[in-house]
């Protein structure tokens, strides 16, 4: 079948690879129409304005990956699969999660996933089918990174976190952050040449390695792995004792300073600065250098996140630019205004299973803290093999792919096998797909409507909903309407109340929204299905059913002119609530590049954020502080024969998570060695292009290595995302790479937030 697109014509859409999402502009045609030809920047994005990065230029290598799935897909007896329809699967994956449902209660199914770097479409779906199910647990990929930072966000300022004006800083700070390689902000590459060109603005990079954005940087802290807490703890230190904090925002505006001041004061900067092997003098500079500046925008990432002390950097980094003032200010941190936050998101899709109850604190069987309502993906395994009788029976996962992607590969593999029922929703036959019972195929992010909730910019923010550029390859269909149908097969959406609802939308869409209100008001399950009862109900009205997909997004435009008017008339929309709210969805709908849905000139509007009633910032965060003043009394050490500290996946030029399984995008091959220090490599024996074999205490793998300037002497590094097994459309299956979690351990993990050390991994490295 030919797309009615001509080869000719270039379609808006963005890049999915990374958080950023580019707007591009692509031209679309070869085989059967479905092909990403040609690629460029859209420069009427609102927020890339044409920006794009080495990595967007190859993406039909995710559009046309040769092992997407054109079939729902049963797993026979013996694990082969075999090809069933749509109305077979949807009836029997509803089949399957409604006997679970009877026989253990809904809250025994553990929703994993949800969305990747550009596809946070079908979570909004998802969560229909997870209130209908009654499933009260999730997690996702930020339970392995973000949490403790959202913990400590959420302490320290009452409410939603903080986030960098990168483009604005006078000082940009990356604590185990490369935003050369990962970004992290819009026009990353950008930003950092402007920053690395002007004399009156710096850039200070924490990281054992000297990685480009480490060689763009004024102050290189190379640390010692693992030892940033104390790293911060010495830069703290110079501030307070050498005088330079902010003493009147201190004052006005925060609240605790008296009970962490006394530790700092007295702290041993030098002794410090031996522990985590940095220059003391270097230490220093960089710290009066913040002091100074007008503005600090601070950027913590998976280095530390990923690591020893995980949840006390967050703290820690966050004091530095606290005390120094550079909160709710130009070039500083501010708190954005979301349409809807990706943490709000999660929290609503599950752990929570009736409106307004509350959300449960600890995870089921471990009891490990539930942050943002998340369980640490870590602990899936603990929380399945075990017999305790809380334990999860089935999984729903989408769009990911815990399997390859969380600690311990081998393990996840057992507790995924070991589950009674399980479905994975995803777009290729994945190593976690080839672990279930049931695998639903879903329609590429250009072949579909797609956005994302990451953007956190301020004081402007933006939306991009995409419309799909390609028809679907045949045989699948989009979150949307696999969702819809599965709680229809659930009897969770009352036909009665579908002809109420059309029925009041012929009459326009104020007598729509006064039914819907009152049909929620008697029915729980009307406002449990609503993304898909919205879309089977004005769906079909928007743009002759071509935008349907768009119908939750109605809801959320609404709710955002009710609650949040002034933000909303900041980006010029105006009147009253309801016509703000309708002007907002016919924008969200028609804007191919995006828009601007809030637009304010004032950085104080960010104390409007902070959640408690004084306003004040807290410093003294009693679950973290005991163990910042306890840190010296527990020097690291690897175990007996395991010298090395392995990062198990950095981010590469090409690389990008797990989401284009063709390992030829990366057309030179680069991407898949093992980083090793030249004196490393001396000792060892290795000559560039050897294989070397890394073991650690949960496996061993081996790939060739690149002996460079980057890594630590002690240090070596694998990418991420890597060792996929790839089906060729010749049949043949390739693995290039190491898939890095068959070296990590889930018992590695943060003593608050149970994320992962994966930058940390104790490893063995011999010449094979
Ligand atoms: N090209 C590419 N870009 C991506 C992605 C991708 O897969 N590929 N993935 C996206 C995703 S999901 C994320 S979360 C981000 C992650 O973005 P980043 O966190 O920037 O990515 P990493 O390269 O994993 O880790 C960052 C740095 O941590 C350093 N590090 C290792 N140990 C330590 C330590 O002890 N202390 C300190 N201070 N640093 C240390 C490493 O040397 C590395 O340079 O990237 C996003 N962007
Ligand atoms: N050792 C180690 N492990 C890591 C990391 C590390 O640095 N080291 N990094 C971690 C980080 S930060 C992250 S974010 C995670 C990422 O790990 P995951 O959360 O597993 O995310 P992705 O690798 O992006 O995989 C996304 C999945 O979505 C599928 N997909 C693509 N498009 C669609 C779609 O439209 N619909 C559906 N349903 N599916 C689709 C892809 O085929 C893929 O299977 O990996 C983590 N794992
Ligand atoms: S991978 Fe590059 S082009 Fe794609 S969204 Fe991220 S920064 Fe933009
Ligand atoms: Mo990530």
């Amino acid at each position: 079948m030919k797309t009615q697109s001509a080869d000719t014509e270039y379609k808006k859409t963005a890049c999915i690879l990374c958080s950023i999402n580019c707007g591009l502009e692509v031209k679309v045609g070869g085989k059967d129409g479905r092909e990403l030809l040609k690629i460029k920047g859209d420069k009427a994005h609102v927020s890339s304005e044409g920006y794009l990065c080495n990595k967007a230029a190859r993406l039909n290598h995710y559009q046309m990956g040769a092992d997407r799935l054109n079939s729902p897909m049963r797993r026979r007896p013996d694990g082969t699969y075999e090809a069933i329809d749509w109305e077979t699967a949807i009836r029997e994956v509803a089949v399957g999660l409604q006997s679970i449902k009877n026989e253990h209660g809904g809250d025994k199914i553990y929703f994993i996933g949800g969305g990747g770097q550009g596809n946070h479409l079908g979570a909004l779906y998802s969560t229909a089918l997870t209130r209908t199910l009654g499933v009260r647990y999730q997690t996702n990929a930020l339970a392995q990174e973000k949490t403790g930072e959202f913990w400590v966000a959420g302490k320290m300022f009452g409410g939603g976190g903080p986030h960098g004006d990168f483009h604005n800083t006078e000082v940009a700070v990356f604590v185990g952050k490369n935003p050369w390689q990962a970004h992290g902000f819009p026009q990353t590459r950008k930003v950092l040449n402007d920053i690395a060109k002007d004399p009156a603005r710096s850039m200070i990079v924490l990281d054992p390695a000297l990685t480009d954005s480490a060689r763009m940087a004024d102050f290189h802290l190379r640390v010692k792995p693992g030892t940033d807490a104390w790293c911060l703890s010495a830069m703290i230190a110079t501030i307070v004792q050498e005088n330079l904090t902010d003493v009147a925002f201190i004052a006005a505006h925060t609240r605790g300073f008296e009970a962490i001041r006394p530790h700092f004061e007295s702290l041993d900067i030098s002794d410090y600065a031996g522990f985590c092997d940095v220059d003391e003098e270097l230490i220093r500079s960089a710290s009066r250098r913040i002091a100074q500046a007008e503005s600090v925008a601070v950027f913590e990432d998976l280095g530390t996140q990923q690591n020893v002390h995980s949840t006390l950097v967050s703290y820690l980094q966050r004091i530095l630019w606290i005390i120094t003032g550079n909160f709710a200010k130009k070039g500083g941190q501010n708190i954005p205004v979301p349409l809807l936050s990706v943490t709000e998101g999660a929290k609503q899709g599950a752990s929570s299973a009736k409106p307004g109850e509350k959300p449960n604190k600890v995870s089921p069987v471990l009891g490990s803290r539930i942050i943002a309502g998340l369980l640490p993906c870590n602990e899936v395994p603990d929380e399945i093999l075990t017999d305790h009788p809380d334990r999860f029976r089935a999984a729903i996962i989408q769009s990911s792919n815990p399997a390859h992607a969380y600690a311990d590969s081998p393990r996840m593999r057992e507790a995924l096998s070991a589950l009674e029922f399980s479905v994975v929703i995803d777009v290729a036959m994945t190593e976690t797909a080839k672990l279930a019972d049931y695998v639903l195929p879903a329609s590429s992010q250009f072949e579909k409507h797609e956005c994302t909730f990451f953007p956190v910019e301020f004081p402007r923010n933006h939306f991009h909903l995409r419309h799909p550029i390609v028809d679907p390859l045949p045989g699948t269909l989009p979150e949307s309407e696999i969702h819809t149908r599965l709680v229809e097969a659930l009897g969770g959406i009352s036909q009665t109340h579908v002809s109420a609802l059309r029925g009041a939308l012929k009459l326009g869409r104020r007598p729509f929204a006064l039914v819907f209100t009152a049909l929620a008001a008697k029915n729980p399950q009307v406002m449990k299905a609503a993304p898909a009862l919205l879309y089977r109900t004005l769906g079909p009205t928007l743009c002759d059913g071509k935008r349907a997909e768009a119908a939750p997004f109605w809801a959320l435009c609404h709710q955002f002119a009710r609650k949040k008017a002034q933000y909303a008339k900041s980006a010029g929309f105006e009147g009253s609530a309801w016509k703000i709210g309708e002007a907002m969805f016919e924008t969200l709908i028609s804007a191919t590049s995006g828009f601007i849905y809030t637009d304010i000139s004032d950085y104080a509007d960010s104390w409007n954020r902070v959640g408690y009633s004084d306003k004040r910032i807290l410093l003294h965060v009693e679950e973290l502080f005991p163990q910042v003043q306890n840190l010296d009394k527990t020097p690291l050490q690897n175990p007996a024969g395991f010298p090395f500290v392995l990062a198990a996946g950095n981010r590469r030029a090409t690389t990008a998570n797990t989401i284009v399984r063709d390992g030829s995008w990366d057309s030179k091959g680069l991407a898949s060695s093992l980083y090793l220090n030249p004196d490393d490599a001396l000792d060892l024996g290795l000559a560039n292009g050897d294989t070397a074999r890394i073991t650690t205490a949960t496996g061993s793998a081996t790939t060739f290595v690149e002996i460079n300037d980057i890594q630590r002497k002690g240090t070596v590094a694998l990418p991420n995302g890597l060792g996929i097994d790839y089906r060729r459309e010749s049949g043949e299956t390739v693995q290039i790479g190491i898939p890095p979690n068959e070296l990590t351990a889930s018992s590695s993990r943060d003593f608050f937030a149970g994320t992962p050390r994966h930058k940390y991994v104790p490893a063995q490295i011999e010449k094979v």
